[in-house]
């Protein structure tokens, strides 16, 4: 095979299509010899994995890392002598075609890209807990925003009647629309075919859902091994306990890609956050009119919320509460992840220091 047909094999191997092997072609014509075409698998720390023909390469980054899992991209380098890693730079970042983004909540957190040229994105909903329809908008929000497709998966059937799994998905369509909702178990296979049909050679499947949710159970299911770890539910609360902590790309024996993603740990602070603010609107409206911008409606002069309450609009004991989910939040996020902790620290410091003066 030649070096070309065998870059062609990996790529597509690693869910490539035409558009994607074409354009690696035209880039590296131009690149130096050398040059490395592959897939980001992982992103971590200061490095990434890329996914290449023969050894995987680890790629050091400095600063915020300028891939996300699922980029395509050139790195050039040397490999090391064997079995040593070598030293490699990224070198040419494709186009993102759609992208799982962060959205970033005002100046608070930058925005981030999560997941990169995906497809089909999957939200995994158990049905053995009560099914939370603002919590499959919010998932199906950021899946449309990235571009790709969003499907519904109602899993863990087996546990519940059939009644109970159909009455779930005739009660999603409400936020769920035109979109597919399937119904699986990866424990008795049914409707395990269905899932499988969206993962097909040259595409990319993310999965998205609440953590204990089933995501990685699916991966597996999907893969026909166990390579990614899923976790335990703790029995009494149902609440899972974030086994995957990164996000991650594992390549199909028979065709595609699939990204595993942690549960709410990782989309944890920000989407907390967000959910915080929608259900307390009445705080969060009455903060825009604070006259301080990080105002923590502590003692602030101009504070739109301490006048409320003043005027007898706003329960204090609400605004009690708004603080303590807040604080709660960003306690879970630097509990889960260090860097998310920081940043979790960072937002928490800011509303609770004296706020700077709005310009
Ligand atoms: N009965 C049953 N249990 C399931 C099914 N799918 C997953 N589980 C169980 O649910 C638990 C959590 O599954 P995971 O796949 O680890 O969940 P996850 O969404 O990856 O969770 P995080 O990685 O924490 O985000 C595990 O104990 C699984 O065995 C299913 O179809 N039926
Ligand atoms: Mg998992
Ligand atoms: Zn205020």
């Amino acid at each position: 095979m030649s070096d070309d047909a065998a870059r062609t094999a990996t790529l597509r191997a690693l869910g490539a299509d035409d558009e994607v092997i074409e354009a690696f072609a035209l880039e590296l014509e131009t690149s130096p010899p050398g040059t490395v075409a592959g897939r980001v698998g992982r992103v971590d720390r200061g490095r990434f994995q890329l996914l290449a023909a023969g050894d995987n390469i680890s790629v050091a980054t400095s600063g915020v890392s300028p891939v996300c899992v699922g980029d395509w991209c050139t790195v050039s380098g040397t490999p090391g002598p064997g079995g040593v890693t070598g030293t490699y730079v990224l070198h040419h970042l494709l186009p993102r075609r759609t992208a799982l983004v962060r959205q970033s909540s005002g100046s608070r957190v930058e925005s981030q890209a999560l997941a990169a040229n995906i497809d089909t994105v999957m939200v995994v909903v158990p049905l053995d807990r009560a099914i939370s329809r603002r919590q499959i908008e919010r998932f199906l929000a950021l899946a449309w925003d990235s571009g790709a497709r969003p499907v519904l998966i109602l899993t863990k059937a087996d546990l519940v009647g059939g009644p109970t799994a159909a009455a779930a998905a005739a009660d999603v369509t409400a936020v769920s629309g035109e979109l597919p909702v399937l119904i699986a178990s990866v424990v008795t296979g049914a409707g395990m075919d269905a899932v499988r049909a969206f993962v097909t050679g040259g595409s990319t499947v993310a999965l998205l859902g609440t953590s204990g949710s089933g995501k990685s159970s699916l991966v597996n299911a999907l893969m026909g091994a166990d390579v990614v770890q899923t976790g335990d539910v703790r029995q009494a609360d149902s609440k899972g306990r974030h086994t995957t902590t990164w996000r991650e790309l594992v390549v199909v024996p028979s065709g595609g890609a699939l990204i595993d993603t942690p549960g709410l740990r990782e989309l944890g602070m920000w989407v907390d956050e967000e959910g915080i603010d929608a259900a307390f609107a009445d705080i969060t409206d009455l903060e825009g009119q604070c006259r301080f911008n990080d105002c923590a409606h502590l003692s602030e002069p101009g504070c739109a919320v301490l006048a409320a309450i003043a005027a007898g609009e706003l329960a204090p004991d609400r605004l009690e509460s708004y603080r303590k989910l807040l604080g709660e939040a960003a306690f879970a996020a630097q509990e889960n992840d260090n860097r998310l902790a920081k940043e979790a620290q960072k937002v928490w410091k800011k509303r609770t220091l004296e706020g700077r003066r709005k310009t």
